[in-house]
């Protein structure tokens, strides 16, 4: 696996340096909850350091790239392949740098849609993408509040204001952002 240097160097070489400092807040918001939850440092490190590293790559070539690897594409992913940034980073991780840790790559991988049944580092990555110290958002406090109290609520509250902000937009909802959302919801105390 390359070393935090190589990333760094890979990162900015392919991402504007607003999305790079995005990428070092991650990092470093990623690696305090890990603390925080008793999950592995160095892999949450990792994992938020390098979490966007497709985000930027042309809509074209991130779909060509998951269509490459057997990804399945639905109407939802067709028409919104910015969504596909995660599972495109995914593959540079593990094809560019070398990364074969399979919870790194899916929290990568899972990061912008969630999923149903995720792992600690997958909850993580997530959350930590979400209140990272740049983000700036109204209930962004909240939120950071939440994740200090319990992963599962800040993660529910997380899924309510993506689902949210993407039906005020018109936009199509993703199944796995529902999933997401729903398991948390069922499997509540
Ligand atoms: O890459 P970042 O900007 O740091 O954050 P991210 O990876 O969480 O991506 C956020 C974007 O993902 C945001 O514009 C909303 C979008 N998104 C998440 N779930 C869905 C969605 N967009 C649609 N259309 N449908 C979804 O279910
Ligand atoms: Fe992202
Ligand atoms: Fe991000």
């Amino acid at each position: 696996m390359w070393n935090e240097e190589q990333m760094k160097c890979y990162l900015k070489e392919n991402l504007s340096e607003e999305r790079y400092n995005h990428s070092l807040g991650v990092m470093n918001t990623a690696e305090k909850l890990a603390e925080m939850y008793s999950a592995d440092r160095t892999r949450s490190r990792v994992a938020g350091l390098i979490h966007d590293c497709a985000k930027e790559m042309d809509k074209k070539e991130i779909l060509k790239l998951c269509k490459k690897n057997h990804i399945e594409i639905d109407y939802v992913l067709e028409a919104n392949p910015g969504l596909l940034h995660g599972v495109a980073g995914a593959i540079i991780a593990r094809d560019v740098m070398k990364v074969e840790d399979e919870d790194i790559l899916r929290a990568i991988q899972y990061h912008t849609t969630g999923k149903k049944a995720m792992s600690l580092l997958e909850k993580i990555i997530y959350l930590a993408d979400y209140i990272e110290p740049s983000r700036d958002f109204k209930g962004v406090e909240e939120l950071r509040d939440a994740t200090i109290r319990n992963l599962d609520e800040a993660l529910l509250l997380s899924f309510d204001k993506t689902i949210e902000v993407v039906i005020r937009r018109g936009d199509l909802i993703y199944q796995k952002t529902v999933d997401a959302r729903n398991y948390i919801i069922s499997n509540k105390r």
